[in-house]
């Protein structure tokens, strides 16, 4: 393949990706309350749909900023919190999403679907005024029911870690899309990738990032040698104190903050 047959082969795929995520721009938005895929936490009318079981109480509600979910729920303390959700498609590939806001506890905690797992482990020690939208695949095998559980097991090591939980959802796995993710091996995300999962990112939750323009993004790598993109997006209004700044990790996960 030369070099002009591969870079339309790349734009092709790209138009593809493209058409497969624009349908799913839903993320973080508040939807019609609904036994669905979507459990809006906080939200008592969805709340009474998708069977919540072991949560703390609701999170005061957030300052508007830039998100639309403003509201959310806690964890309870070293306690199993779940909820349920509710898929049209088995046996196929689902990709979980939901958002946490990580404080200045011990915010840790793992996530089981179907009583499998763990799936993911998240962990923060550390203080942090982050919200992190988190994403993680999960095996066809294990979606086994058009009713899924998926459950938040709070591990913190002190007595205030509950991290808050925006919303949960599950969207099937488009098989396009697997099939890129399984040929980048080993598993890295390149700056494309990252540039794309923010601006995925920025759209689910409402930050409109056509009036900044992208001035940083570098590689960098945190306190344990973990390596990470680091994205800077500068207001176009010539304050050069006024920017985003994200960082994507090479699992996909994304963390922002606005600086003023
Ligand atoms: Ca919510």
């Amino acid at each position: 393949m030369n070099r002009s047959q591969a870079l339309q082969t790349c734009l092709l795929s790209f138009v593809i990706l493209a058409a497969i995520i624009a349908p799913s721009k839903c993320f973080g938005q508040k939807r019609t309350p609904a036994p669905d895929n979507y459990a809006d936490l906080g939200d008592a009318e969805d709340e009474k749909f998708h069977d919540l079981r072991g949560w703390g109480a609701v999170n005061a509600v957030l300052p508007k900023g830039m998100s639309r979910d403003i509201t959310s729920r806690y964890q309870n303390l070293r306690a199993s919190n779940s909820v349920k959700l509710f898929v049209s498609q088995v046996g196929t590939p689902y990709n979980l999403t939901f958002r946490a806001e990580a404080g200045l506890c011990d915010d840790s905690f793992e996530v089981y679907v179907n009583n499998t797992g763990p799936l993911y482990v998240y962990r923060n020690k550390e203080s942090s005024p982050m919200k992190a939208l988190h994403q993680i695949r999960i095996d066809a095998s294990i979606i086994n029911d058009t009713t899924v559980e998926v459950s938040f097991r709070n591990i913190a090591e002190d007595s205030c870690g509950r991290a808050a939980i925006s919303y949960v959802s599950l969207e099937p796995l488009a098989e396009t899309f697997q099939a890129q993710q399984l040929s980048t091996t080993p598993a890295r995300i390149n700056l494309q990738r990252a540039m794309e999962t923010v601006e995925l990112f920025a759209d689910r939750e409402k930050i409109t990032l056509a009036s900044y323009t992208l001035t940083e993004a570098r590689l960098v790598s945190g306190d344990e040698g973990e390596q990470y993109w680091r994205l800077r997006w500068e207001n176009n209004n010539g304050k050069p104190e006024d920017y985003l700044e994200f960082t994507v990790s090479m699992d996909g996960l994304v963390t922002y903050r606005l600086y003023r």
